[in-house]
């Protein structure tokens, strides 16, 4: 048996296929958590999302931005922006409700107790320890599984607030709880979360600190892994993984086991990455 967590695959279904091979995965003995945004922008958003959801026991993954967009635009379709091509296929799949209802009701964070080991899809905000990361984010998940979560997807979108606070309720509270999971990178001294850099960290403004950097109240010995960042790449210091190597935009898909005391890494090139060496 092995447990692994894989990054962000955006509709790199081939590349997915390919990282399973590398590391001989066997849905009956193993397990793999994916780190969200399963689909959006790349080429087989429908395919990945499939093969996820019917590996049932041996596969779960959190929600990524992506996901939740998407989820978002299935529920309240905008008749001024349709969706891209990709997406279009997976709406007119014929099980695209059973696999929509599917990714809708992935949680914002995963926690393999024995494996000390914490994914979400961008972080774990520095003010939270993770016990109340799992609550926070429950709660957010309790309203995504409900029939009526139409009119909360409405209003998940914005950047405010952007600080906690504990007394924060109703749509403010849940936007910031998947504002934190979901699209987070750097924050200001004060823990104010930034959207607006998305490059290497090397690059990022002065006044500006990647979340994992500040101090924060997380176990020492729980690995925390997160995707999202794919400027940052491949990162495990001081047990903050980040597993988004870019496959979408010509770098790799990534896995490591969780279950294994060196947490091994595993990486395959994508297609893209091979074109643009040519
Ligand atoms: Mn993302």
């Amino acid at each position: 048996m092995a447990k692994y967590i894989i990054g962000d695959i955006q509709g790199c279904y081939d590349e997915l296929q390919r990282l399973l091979d590398r590391i001989n995965f066997d849905p009956t003995n193993d397990i793999i958590w994916i780190a969200g945004d399963i689909i959006n922008r790349g080429p087989k958003s429908l395919e990945a999302l499939r093969f996820v959801k019917d590996l049932e026991g041996s596969a779960d993954s959190v929600l990524g931005n992506h996901d939740l967009h998407i989820i978002a635009e299935s529920v309240n379709p905008n008749p001024s922006k349709p969706p891209k091509e990709d997406i279009q296929r997976l709406f007119d799949a014929p099980d695209s409700d059973e696999l929509l209802y599917w990714l809708r009701t992935r949680p914002l964070l995963l926690h393999d107790e024995e494996n000390k080991t914490v994914v979400t899809h961008a972080g774990i905000y520095p003010k939270w320890d993770i016990a109340t990361a799992k609550q926070l984010a429950q709660e957010v998940e309790q309203i995504l599984q409900t029939e009526h979560c139409e009119k909360f997807l409405l209003e998940m979108y914005g950047n405010e607030p952007n600080i906690w606070n504990e007394s924060l309720s109703g749509n403010d509270r849940y936007r910031f709880i998947i504002n934190a999971f979901t699209r987070m990178r750097l924050c200001d001294h004060e823990y104010r979360l930034l959207f607006d850099f998305k490059g290497h960290p090397d690059d990022k403004p002065d006044d500006q600190i990647p979340w994992f950097e500040l101090p924060n109240h997380f176990d020492p010995d729980t690995h925390v892994v997160f995707g999202h960042w794919s400027a940052l790449g491949f990162r495990n210091i001081d047990n903050i993984v980040s597993l988004d190597t870019g496959c979408l935009w010509g770098g790799g898909l990534t896995a490591i086991r969780i279950d294994h005391p060196e947490k091994p890494i595993y990486s395959i090139p994508c297609k893209a990455q091979k074109e643009i060496k040519k």
